[in-house]
């Protein structure tokens, strides 16, 4: 599929090395070719990064600095190209400890670099691989819901532990939110070398931020490589699962692509449905009465021709915000109904390819996209939470809750001043007046303020009263007359696996138990729902510290440690203990409390009904690496 994961051998010129250099990020190439080289005096003090805070091109190293590092990186490839390299005589784990070490100036954790150890997963590693396979004489099956990022992860990691398993996906292919959302202008805004699996780092990225085909590309490759597909019933619906307790089994009525229904058994399930699955569309007064084409961004109507059309968009969320440019391109007059405004992070390169050097070195240099991947762990995950956490003393606290919010907010304040400096008028519109990471932040390279501006697009902050054959009416009374409207409204995040049915034991339903309320022990298990697992369940979102890949990774290696404990153990089913659920929940909610998504007031898909964040993860990534590692079994009845 043109997806590549090895490097190539070096046989480039001298000059072609030096002129790829010029593109280079070097605070993570020199760490890759000591690595490669074996040779850790590359990194050299006076070449150390001046800053780890995100985005500073080059880390604040200065020119010549620059120059010397390109000139050491330059004999170091060569080295490697001529075969002029003894093998590297140190483990991993000491190169992360000296790079730690060169990069921050101040040594890392043991556990931090056993962390650091597994994200990096060299070409070829997997440390996070099970390293033990089911005894075949063992019977039991597991069923995996849903074919996205995590039911791909899940069913690559039980074919390595030799479990058999299924997965049942309603779409037609594997991909999940990089199937269902094809909306013009869709990617991601995590960097590739993070947003991907560690074990199947890619050194060939188009771009720093893929679009939605080159992510979609690279799960199904994913897919067929790991050999996973023959273990798919794409087009198959999971309308409800029931553990039967007698045969210590779940049954699945599942809904195949002509409507017939059928059940499938097996030990355990794990749900990878996702939490941004199921869109939101409004119950606006006269929604269904609209005359012409309405749809919804996560169900992008490509029959619907919008040139020279006038279009309406209703929300501007971070889906919005990406489709919004260019549908204003297409469109005659596109108007957008705003309800809550958008802090943005000002990221240049964000739609950019990457130039085409680094693209060469990533190509050919070992490990380059693991130190860059390691360099992003390290720089733009963690150290972020601090600046979403509550300082008690703060005050006020409506516009920020600490002095590190704050900065945040006087940084974007100033993006967005400056982006609409000659439009005062938009400028009063577009300020956020909450607390920035309330809700979901935005990235940004000026594309925002330019579509804002253009002559054929408005942008209303009136609420919206109703919806009549001809358009979109505002609370003002004024009807907006429109051909097509687009709801970028979101999904119905709080609702955890809805419309699915999951009875448990002594016939409890989970969203009748939860009652608009999810929770979670660990994100993954639930009392009285025994060998029931959800991947991206409550409280695992993460909102400023990293990749949701991260998370799924964590979580199936949980999963994977509570099935061996059942097919190596005498019990087939293990039930969480309620007080361990509650506790942990507790904790939970203490700690979203301090977090500013916690506290925060404006409208977003952090919070429930109830106002509780059912949805985010308040702590760092380390912490849930720690508590995922393995299953205590004390934490779970065996029945
Ligand atoms: O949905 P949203 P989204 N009347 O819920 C508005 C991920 N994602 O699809 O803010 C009028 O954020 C609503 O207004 P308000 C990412 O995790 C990632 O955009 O509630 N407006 C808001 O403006 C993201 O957070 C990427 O006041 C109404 C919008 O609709 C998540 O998906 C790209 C309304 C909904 O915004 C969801 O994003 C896209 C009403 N009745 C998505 N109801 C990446 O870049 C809702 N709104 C990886």
């Amino acid at each position: 599929m043109g997806i590549s994961r090895v490097t190539e051998p070096i046989t480039a010129d001298d000059d072609t090395i030096r002129s790829a250099l010029k593109d280079a990020f070097l605070p993570a190439l020199l760490p890759a070719l000591a690595h490669a080289t074996g040779d850790l005096s590359i990194l050299r003090d006076e070449l150390r990064p001046r800053t780890l805070a995100p985005a500073v091109p080059q880390a604040g190293l200065p020119a010549e600095a620059q120059d010397a590092a390109r000139e050491l990186a330059l004999e170091a490839i060569r080295r490697i190209r001529d075969g002029a390299v003894a093998p590297n005589s140190h483990t991993i784990e000491e190169d992360v400890k000296r790079t730690v070490a060169w990069m921050t100036d101040s040594p890392a954790s043991d556990e931090y670099v056993h962390l650091l150890m597994e994200e990096l997963a060299p070409e070829g590693e997997d440390p996070r691989a099970p390293d033990w396979r089911m005894d075949p004489a063992v019977r039991f099956s597991v069923v995996v819901i849903g074919a996205g990022m995590s039911g791909i992860l899940a069913a690559i990691r039980l074919q390595q532990a030799g479990i058999p398993y299924t997965i049942l996906e309603k779409n037609a292919d594997v991909g999940g939110t990089w199937l269902e959302n094809t909306y013009p202008g869709a990617r991601v805004d995590v960097s590739n070398a993070f947003y991907s699996y560690s074990f199947a780092q890619r050194v060939d990225w188009p771009t720093h931020y893929s679009a939605q085909g080159t992510l979609l590309d690279y799960f199904r490759s994913c897919a067929e490589e790991y050999g996973i597909r023959a273990n798919i019933r794409f087009g198959t619906e999971v309308i409800e699962a029931a553990f039967d307790e007698p045969s210590r089994s779940w049954r699945l009525r599942v809904k195949g692509a002509d409507g017939a229904e059928e059940t499938v058994v097996a030990q355990a399930v794990i749900s990878a449905v996702g939490q941004l699955n199921r869109p939101n569309v409004p119950n606006i007064p006269g929604r269904d009465s609209f005359a012409g084409p309405s749809f919804h961004s996560a169900r992008w109507n490509h029959d619907v021709d919008l040139a020279g059309k006038r279009v309406a968009v209703i929300g501007t969320g971070a889906s919005a915000a990406q489709f919004i440019p260019p549908v204003a391109e297409q469109a005659g007059e596109l108007l957008i109904f705003q309800r809550t405004p958008n802090w943005f992070v000002p990221v240049p390169h964000y739609y950019d390819s990457i130039p085409a050097g680094l693209a060469w070195l990533y190509r050919h240099v070992p490990h380059y996209i693991h130190w860059q991947r390691f360099w992003l762990f390290w720089t733009t995950t963690d150290g972020m939470l601090p600046a979403a956490r509550v300082d008690e003393s703060w005050q006020p606290r409506d516009r920020s809750v600490s002095q590190r919010n704050d900065e945040l907010r006087q940084l974007f304040t100033a993006y967005l001043q400056a982006q609409f400096a000659d439009r005062p008028d938009l400028l009063a519109k577009v300020l956020p007046g909450y607390a920035p990471a309330s809700k979901r932040l935005i990235l940004d390279n000026g594309i925002w303020a330019r579509t804002l501006k253009r002559e054929n697009v408005r942008l209303y902050t009136e609420g919206i009263r109703e919806v009549t054959p001809a358009g979109v009416v505002t609370d003002d009374g004024v009807e907006h007359a429109v051909d097509v409207i687009i709801y970028g409204t979101g999904f119905q995040a709080s609702k955890f696996l809805t419309p699915m049915r999951i009875v448990g034991r002594d016939g409890i339903e989970l969203n009748e138990q939860w009652d608009g309320d999810a929770r979670a022990y660990m994100g993954i298990t639930v009392p009285h729902f025994p060998n029931f697992f959800m991947m991206y369940g409550p409280n695992t979102n993460i909102v400023v510290n990293g990749s949701i890949i991260y998370f799924s990774e964590c979580e199936m290696r949980y999963i994977l440690g509570c099935l061996r404990l059942l097919v190596e153990g005498e019990s087939r089913a293990m039930d969480c203990r309620p007080e361990v659920h509650d506790a942990y929940n507790e904790r939970i909610d203490a700690a979203n409390r301090q977090m500013v998504w916690g506290v925060a007031t404006v409208n977003s898909w952090y919070r429930n009904e109830k106002g509780r964040s059912a949805q985010n993860w308040p702590f760092n990534l380390v912490e849930y690496w720690r508590q995922t590692r393995e299953p205590n079994p004390e934490d779970y009845s065996f029945i």
